[in-house]
């Protein structure tokens, strides 16, 4: 058994004080974003007693917040007797750890990505998923070992968000080899397990299965899709990131054809990169698929915000470009005339409420229509310089005939429709 297992539940409810700062640019209101992270404080466990905000241009770069709302921070710690400050923005391992001097025993200071990595962690259900947390918890880990090592010493008694990290280990067990040496070993842990993937989803390419993904916003509704479509099978809770890990579910649609459509972890603003690079096998499943579904909470008033959040992490995944459909679901909270207006303004959306099925059929049909776009077969003639066209038609399309010529291959298979695009000058019928 792994020395860094993760725990599953916090010992007692913590009380916590949000800090954000308002950059005055056009980002994200900070009320908005404290609201989003009293919910992630909730769903780590820790109920939220105080918020404090400050309007800043830039970052103090000792201590993130001015020198006099430190003061009035520590006033607002000693009065509500809290346990954790958590800040809506990355602090630096050095503020980190000048905050929580500053504020004194024993209060802990964290980060968003610090209150989304212990989510994770709690979250976390299959070995990849685990093993996956606890690479980006230890990566996050190792710049701040000498501030975490009060926090590990005293483990015991304080418990909660931010110490759940590297639990198991006692104080001198751990130093800056042993964890880069534990994320060695999960790397490798890691590639073993995409390995085994691999295999799988090669088998899944095989046989010909159109293949879809979810993605969207934490809490817009993905879970709940997949049952609605496919019966009820997976947790859908109205809580933030309910899923990590990826469930793959099959769907026989009207007419016969079936589709196979793969549910996973939903995204947030301000999503931390570690995460993101250490979840890179499980979002293959996003970037490898024929068709992704962009679920959009469209009851969220936050919707745009949420629909620009999600583009940026599946650029950074590389799915940007994939075929997709914008799904925008809970129209049920909406009212009729609304939906009628939000349809003119983006004819190609699906309006759908995955909890009264609402819009099932448009989005059925959408699929069909989709899915049905990669039947027919393409001949063509590709130059053996076009390796990475030629690698992509082979692990995403299917090749019904090959013969090779002096510098090119002649092919007639069937592929995805942004794989066709690419392949349409080569086409020769
Ligand atoms: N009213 C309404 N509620 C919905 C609808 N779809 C989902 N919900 C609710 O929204 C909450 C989140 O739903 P999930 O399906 O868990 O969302 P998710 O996108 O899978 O979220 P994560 O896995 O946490 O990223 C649940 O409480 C659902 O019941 C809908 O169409 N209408
Ligand atoms: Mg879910």
């Amino acid at each position: 058994m792994s020395r860094f297992e993760l725990m599953d539940t916090a010992p007692t409810p913590e009380r916590a004080i949000l800090v954000g700062v308002d950059w005055r640019s056009d980002g994200w209101p900070i009320e908005r974003s404290l609201d989003e992270l009293e919910r992630l404080a909730d769903t780590a466990g820790a109920g939220t007693v105080a918020r404090l905000t400050q309007q800043l241009d830039r970052p103090v770069p000792k201590s993130y917040i001015g020198s006099g709302k430190v003061e009035e921070l520590k006033g607002f710690v000693q009065r509500l007797d809290a346990d954790v400050v958590i800040f809506d923005d990355d602090l630096s391992p050095s503020q980190q750890s000048y905050l929580e001097r500053a504020l004194g025993e024993p209060t802990k200071v964290i980060d968003r990505t610090a209150l989304i990595l212990d989510i994770f962690g709690l979250h976390a259900r299959t070995r990849e998923g685990r093993l996956q947390v606890q690479l980006a918890q230890l990566q996050y880990l190792l710049p701040r070992l000498r501030g975490m090592w009060s926090h590990l010493a005293k483990e015991q008694t304080r418990g909660g968000i931010g110490s759940r990290f590297g639990q198991g280990e006692s104080q001198l067990e751990i130093d800056r080899r042993m964890i880069r040496n534990r994320i060695a070993q999960l790397r490798h842990e890691l590639r073993e397990v995409e390995k085994r993937r691999d295999v799988q989803s090669k088998k899944r390419n095989d046989s010909q299965t159109f293949r879809i993904a979810l993605a969207g916003y934490t809490n817009a509704g993905k879970s709940s899709l997949l049952n609605q479509l496919c019966g009820p099978s997976v947790l859908a809770q109205d809580k933030l990131f309910a899923t990590l890990d990826p469930t793959t579910r099959s769907l026989s649609l009207p007419g016969g054809r079936n589709v196979t459509i793969t549910d996973t972890v939903g995204f947030i603003q301000k999503l931390p990169h570690g995460l993101v690079e250490a979840f890179k096998s499980t979002l293959s499943e996003v970037r490898d698929a024929d068709l992704i579904l962009r679920v959009v909470d469209i009851s969220d008033a936050d919707y745009p915000r949420h629909v620009d959040a999600v583009e940026h992490v599946l650029d950074e995944v590389g799915a940007a470009e994939q075929p997709a459909v914008t799904v925008y679901n809970k129209i049920d909270r909406l009212d009729p005339s609304e939906v009628e207006s939000l349809r003119r303004r983006e004819p190609e959306a699906v309006f759908f409420s995955a909890v009264s099925g609402e819009g099932k059929e448009e989005l059925l049909n959408r699929i069909i229509h989709e899915a049905s776009a990669c039947d027919a077969p393409i001949s063509c003639e590709i130059p053996y310089r076009e390796g990475l066209l030629l690698s992509s038609i082979r692990t995403q399309g299917n090749i019904l005939t090959e013969e090779y010529l002096e510098d090119r291959i002649r092919l007639v298979c069937k592929v995805p429709r942004h794989i066709a695009a690419r392949v349409k000058p080569y086409v020769t019928e």
